[in-house]
C-alpha cells in the first residue's frame, strides 16, 4: 500500500469545508488508489465544530482515509503537507474597507505562508479559495521563499465550470461538447471568461454564439456575478460547487490535463499577455507532470484586451495595497 498523502484544509469547519472533507476521503481528490491523511487547521473557537465534522468522517469508514489530525497551529497543520487547500479567511463584514480586509486576511496568509516555507513538504501544492484569493494567495506565497513560486494557485475553476454551464444552456449542448473555455484575471467581478478561444463541438464558441450582445451583456456578468445570485437563492454562499471546483483544481494539477484542452487557474504570472511578473492571475493553464503552465500565444482581439486589462488593473491594485500595508 502507498504512503498516505498529507492533505490540510483550513477552514475546516465552514460550508466548503463540510463539503469537501467527505470528497477527499473518499478518494475524489487524488484518486481511488491514493490514501489520505487529513490535516484540519481551524481557529480555536471552531476547533469543536472541526471535531464534529471528524467524528462524521470516521463513520464513512473511508478505506483511503487513513486518520486525521485536527490542530489550531498552523506549524502543526503544515507539518509535513503535501496539498494544501487554504479555505478559511476572512469575509469582508458590512461598512469593512478594502484595506481593512486585506489587512484582516495579512493576518491569516502571511502566518500560514510561514508555516508552510517551514513545515510542508517538498513537493507542497498550494490551492487558495479564501477571498480576495488572488492577492491571499500572493500574500502566503511571498512568505515561502523557499517554496518555488508556482506551487501556489487560487481558485477560479468555480468560475470555469459557471461558464461551461452557462454557454451549455445557451447553446443547448452538453458541456461535454465544450472545451477550452477559461477565465482571466482577477476571482472577482472584473474576471473576464474568454468565449473567443474556447469550442464548441470543435467550432469556434464566440462564432457559435454569434450574438455579442448575449456574450458581453448576459453571460459575462451572469458567469461574474453567480456568487451574489447563489446567495439571493439559497441564502447562504456557494459551498459544494466550490469545493467541486477545489477538486477539479487539485486532480488536474496531480494527474494532467486532457490532451487538446485546458482549464483555468489562478497562477503566478510570467510576464505573459502582458501581466505583470509575480502577481497571481487567472490564465488558461495546462498541467502535466505535476505543474501548471500558462497556454502561450493565444492572440486577443480588442474586446478581449480590454477585459484582461481591466482585471488586471485590479490585482495590481490588490498588490500594491498588501505590500503598502507590509503585507509582502
Ligand atoms: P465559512 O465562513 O463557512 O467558513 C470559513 C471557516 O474558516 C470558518 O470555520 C472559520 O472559523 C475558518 N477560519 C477563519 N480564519 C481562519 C484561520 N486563520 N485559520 C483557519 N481557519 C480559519 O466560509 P465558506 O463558505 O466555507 O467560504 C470560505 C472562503 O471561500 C470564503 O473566503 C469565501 O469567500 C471563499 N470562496 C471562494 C470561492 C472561489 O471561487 N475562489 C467561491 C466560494 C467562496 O465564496
Amino acid at each position: 500500500t502507498r504512503t498516505p498523502v498529507n492533505v490540510t484544509v483550513t477552514g475546516a469547519a465552514g460550508q466548503i469545508g463540510y463539503a469537501l472533507l467527505f470528497r477527499i476521503a473518499s478518494g475524489q481528490l487524488l484518486g481511488q488508489d491514493t490514501p489520505v491523511r487529513l490535516k484540519l487547521l481551524e481557529i480555536t473557537p471552531a476547533l469543536k465544530a472541526a471535531e464534529g465534522t471528524a467524528m462524521e468522517l470516521d463513520d464513512c469508514a473511508f478505506p483511503l482515509l487513513s486518520g486525521i489530525d485536527i490542530t489550531d497551529d498552523p506549524n502543526v497543520a503544515f507539518d509535513g503537507a503535501n496539498i494544501a487547500l487554504l479555505v478559511g479567511a476572512r469575509p469582508r463584514t458590512k461598512g469593512m474597507e478594502r484595506g481593512d480586509l486585506l489587512e484582516a486576511n495579512g493576518g491569516i496568509f502571511k502566518p500560514q505562508g510561514e508555516a508552510i516555507n517551514a513545515h510542508a513538504a517538498d513537493d507542497i501544492r498550494v490551492l487558495v479559495v479564501g477571498n480576495p484569493a488572488n492577492t491571499n494567495a500572493l500574500i502566503a506565497q511571498s512568505h515561502a521563499p523557499d517554496v518555488p513560486a508556482e506551487r501556489f494557485t487560487a481558485m477560479t475553476r468555480l468560475d470555469q465550470n459557471r461558464a461551461y454551464s452557462q454557454l451549455a444552456k445557451k447553446l443547448g449542448v452538453t458541456v461535454n461538447d465544450i472545451k477550452k473555455l477559461a477565465i482571466w484575471g482577477n476571482h472577482s467581478a472584473t474576471q473576464y471568461p474568454d468565449l473567443f478561444h474556447a469550442e464548441v463541438n470543435g467550432k469556434n464558441a464566440a462564432e457559435a454564439v454569434s450574438d455579442q450582445a448575449w456574450l458581453a451583456d448576459t453571460f459575462i456578468p451572469t458567469v461574474a456575478k453567480r456568487g451574489a445570485a447563489i446567495i439571493e437563492a439559497r441564502g447562504a454562499s456557494s459551498a459544494a460547487s466550490a469545493a467541486n471546483a477545489a477538486i477539479d483544481h487539485v486532480y488536474d494539477w496531480v494527474n494532467g490535463t486532457a490532451e487538446g484542452d485546458w482549464v483555468s487557474a489562478g497562477v503566478v504570472s510570467d510576464g505573459s499577455y502582458g501581466v505583470p511578473d509575480g502577481i497571481i492571475s487567472s490564465f488558461p493553464v495546462t498541467s502535466s507532470g505535476g505543474n501548471y503552465e500558462i497556454v502561450k500565444g493565444l492572440d486577443l482581439d480588442e474586446f478581449s484586451r480590454a477585459k484582461i486589462d481591466a482585471s488586471v488593473a485590479e490585482l495590481v491594485e490588490e498588490r500594491d495595497a498588501v505590500k503598502s500595508l507590509g503585507l509582502i
